[in-house]
């Protein structure tokens, strides 16, 4: 039998639910929600459906905001997830509907009743040139319409599916249009948590259209690899410039495992499977983090902050990073994880790149964080943050061509850059990152000074990015120190074992993730529980949403529904 990369098999189809949890104890857990799901949908759209999508969230246990600078991290899939229900609405059905029957046409409801049902559908013009024959006219890709301003439900539905309609409805007039859909959207990731409910919304919709255009019969179904691919572009529809971590977690995951993510040269997923005694436990701030919203101060500036310090980098180094375009020079935006290959010597160009090689890189990673990056400074005084004048002056671009290739396709609010703390911040991840595998591969030896190694590495990561990455919260900052005050509480077992905590996600609010020895598990979910003030008030249910355990869990599916 032939394995194949985690990231080239194909989007599994199951028929029962132990499949697609991986287990029948979760299955049991999840088998109400799903029959609610199915009977709600016939409610509303009097069929049933023919297929559920399933996207799981993630949490991301080491390597924050290292995935757009093409640095490997190290998430897991947990149990909660976003099923969505759909069905081809059939021309008798559509037409009860008053919106009609349009090509696309999409009626998109919400279980929960704070979101309201959307109706939409994707329209392309056509053009006649002088110069085509009739029956040639000129299509233009399809467009469906996204709010980027303010953050809307459906804006994730519509943002899977224009991935759907640009792979695999080709904008030619005689090829078929994609068949009217009804859906129906539920889901238990938190939103605005750091767990990825958005890459959940985005995998499952995604899915739902492949499913619902019936593009998994015959050759045409993507892999999971293109999957990712393809949800990770979809994502940047709703305004933000997302590396592949999130998607990758969603899609890939297998139950028992935690992923090493790496992208270079190209997506690849290697299941690894965490000590024996660790158990992660995810805690929300209930600080919600915006991240459509705030990315102009937030997201999106630290993505254009480590693209700008791999080109002063490449620029100091005086690395070839572009191609001579006629007279011109073509200008690439180059990442951190390119910088630091052609500076070691193990980047040839992107095709001809070899396969990662993990102990280069750590060397690589180790030299790098010398002296080199003091460039990254300004050239007078003691701040570490640099004004744009100077930023582009040491970029060895004019100011129109850096304009032009890193502000262009996003909308960023500042008028200083900490380039030095953001380089930094993404080297020491990657290496803790390596570092992390690195220990949860190791055979045999000692389980208990393995979590303490791990649990280090995770500490470190915090306060990295609280520091110098400055994407935690003063709150998440608490919940970490709540967290971590187990380890003084006797626990009738000695001291609580905890070994590590940290933000987890994008961060700015959101969850925290705590490495807890097995046995110690329901002691620090009762501590936390307890001490983390917000939580006061609050219902013994809500509190368990609020503070769980998790075991790494199973990635995106399709469900096919049987008479
Ligand atoms: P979340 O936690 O889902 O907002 C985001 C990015 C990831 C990664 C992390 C930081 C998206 C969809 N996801 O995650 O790719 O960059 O931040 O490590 O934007």
């Amino acid at each position: 039998m032939t394995v194949l990369p985690a990231a080239d098999a194909p989007i599994p189809i199951f028929t029962t639910l132990n499949e697609v949890y991986g287990s029948l104890a979760t299955a049991a857990r999840h088998a109400e929600r799903w029959d609610d799901l199915v009977r709600e949908f016939e409610s509303k759209f009097g069929h049933k459906p023919t297929y559920v999508t399933r996207a799981p969230g993630r949490v991301n246990l080491i390597g924050e905001h290292i995935d757009y600078a093409d640095f490997g991290v190290f998430p897991a899939a947990i149990e909660h997830d976003i099923l969505i229900a759909c069905a081809p609405r059939s021309a008798s059905t559509a037409a009860a509907h008053p919106e009609g029957h349009a090509p696309g046409s999409v009626v998109a409801e919400n279980l929960h009743t704070r979101y309201a049902r959307q109706v939409f559908w994707p329209t392309r013009s056509h053009t006649l040139g002088d110069d085509v024959p009739l029956d040639a006219v000129r299509v233009a890709p399809w467009h469906l319409d996204i709010d980027k301003s303010e953050l809307r439900w459906e804006s994730y539905v519509k943002a899977g599916y224009y991935g759907v309609l640009n792979h695999f409805f080709s904008p030619s007039s005689i090829s078929p249009v994609p068949v009217p859909v009804d859906i129906l959207v539920t889901g238990n990731v938190p939103p605005g948590s750091g767990l990825s409910s958005s890459a959940a919304m985005v995998v499952s919709s995604t899915l739902a259209f492949l499913a619902a255009n019936d593009i998994f019969d015959g050759e045409k179904a993507p892999t999971k690899g293109e999957l990712v691919n393809m949800a990770v572009e979809n994502e940047r529809r709703v305004g933000v410039n997302s590396g592949g971590m999130d998607q990758s977690a969603s899609v890939i995951a297998l139950p028992g495992s935690a992923l090493y993510v790496s992208f270079v040269p190209s997506l690849h997923a290697e299941p690894i499977v965490l000590p024996r005694d660790a158990v992660l436990v995810c805690a929300n701030s209930l600080v919600v983090s915006n991240k459509a919203e705030n990315a102009k101060h937030q997201y999106n500036l630290r993505v254009v902050e480590t693209l700008a310090a791999a080109r002063l980098l490449s620029h100091h180094l005086n690395l070839q990073v572009d191609s001579a375009d006629g007279d011109n020079t073509k200008r690439r935006l180059v990442t951190l994880r390119e910088v630091l290959g052609r500076k070691s010597g193990f980047y040839q160009d992107e095709q001809d790149a070899q396969s990662e090689d993990l102990v280069q890189l750590q060397k690589g990673l180790v030299n790098m964080l010398g002296n080199t990056m003091d460039y990254l400074l300004p050239n007078f005084g003691d701040r570490t943050d640099i004004s744009l004048d100077e930023m582009i002056q040491k970029s060895g671009m004019n100011e129109a061509e850096f304009k032009e290739s890193y502000f262009s396709g996003v909308d960023v609010e500042t008028t200083n850059f900490e380039l030095y703390l953001r380089a930094r911040h993404v080297f020491e991840e990657a290496l803790r990152v390596l570092q992390f595998r690195e220990v949860c591969l190791v055979e045999g030896g000692n389980e208990e000074s393995k979590l303490q190694t791990l649990g280090k590495l995770m500490n470190d990561s915090h306060d990295s990015c609280d520091r110098q990455f400055e994407c935690s919260h003063p709150k998440v900052n608490e919940l970490v120190c709540v967290a971590r005050s187990f380890k003084e509480l006797e626990t009738g077992r000695g001291k609580g074992r905890i070994y590590g905590s940290r933000m987890t996600g994008a961060g700015w609010g959101g969850c925290t993730v705590s490495l807890i020895h097995r046995d110690d598990v329901e002691a620090f979910i009762m501590h936390v529980k307890k001490k983390y003030a917000p939580y006061e008030s609050m219902s013994e249910e809500d509190l368990a949403s609020c503070v769980f355990a998790t075991e790494p869990g199973m990635g995106a599916c399709v469900f096919k529904l049987t008479e």
